[in-house]
């Protein structure tokens, strides 16, 4: 894959402004996710009480998804390919986690960047998020078979 240093630019930008705003921006994501997705609610542990704002886990991990989807970025600007931790395929796959539900993910994932960026989001913006979480997504998908 070809990923520009522009396109590392605009994800590392944005990843900036998303982590200005961590705890609204994380409810965003996860309501996002929850509203095409309801059974997502019983897979993470985090989220038993519910999409709770003052619950300090839900930024966390929110974070830590956005941070690996860039670090995606920048592994294909460096090198055109994506590796994953080795955890990641286990993880995944002990939660039982379908391709409907990544892109349940990814859509919510554009979604929070563009609330998140507001007049600053374009389509070129969009779609460099899009190419590091989709080689993200297959990164972890190898692991999981
Ligand atoms: C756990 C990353 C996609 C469901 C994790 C963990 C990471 C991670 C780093 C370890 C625990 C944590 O800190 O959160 C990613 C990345 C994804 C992705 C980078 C996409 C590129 C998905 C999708 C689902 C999912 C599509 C399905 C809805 C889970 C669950 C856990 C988990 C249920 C365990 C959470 C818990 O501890 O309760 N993921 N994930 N992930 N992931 Fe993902
Ligand atoms: C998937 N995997 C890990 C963390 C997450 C946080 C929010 C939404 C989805 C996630």
């Amino acid at each position: 894959v070809t990923f520009t240093e522009k396109q590392e630019a605009l994800v590392n930008s944005s990843f900036d402004v998303f982590k200005a705003n961590l705890p609204q921006n994380s409810v965003v994501f996860f309501n996002s996710i929850l509203e095409k997705e309801p059974a997502a609610k019983n897979m993470f542990s985090f989220l038993a009480n519910g999409v709770d704002p003052n619950n300090p886990k839900l930024a966390a991990h929110a974070e830590k998804l956005f941070g690996l989807v860039r670090d995606s970025a920048g592994q294909l600007r460096a090198k055109g390919i994506v590796v994953a931790g080795t955890s990641l395929g286990s993880v995944h796959s002990q939660k039982g986690v379908t391709d409907p539900q990544f892109a349940v993910v990814k859509e919510a994932l554009l979604k929070t960047i563009k609330a998140a960026v507001g007049d600053k989001w374009n389509e070129e913006l969009s779609n460099a998020w899009e190419v590091a979480y989709d080689e993200m997504a297959g990164a972890i998908k190898k692991g999981m078979a």
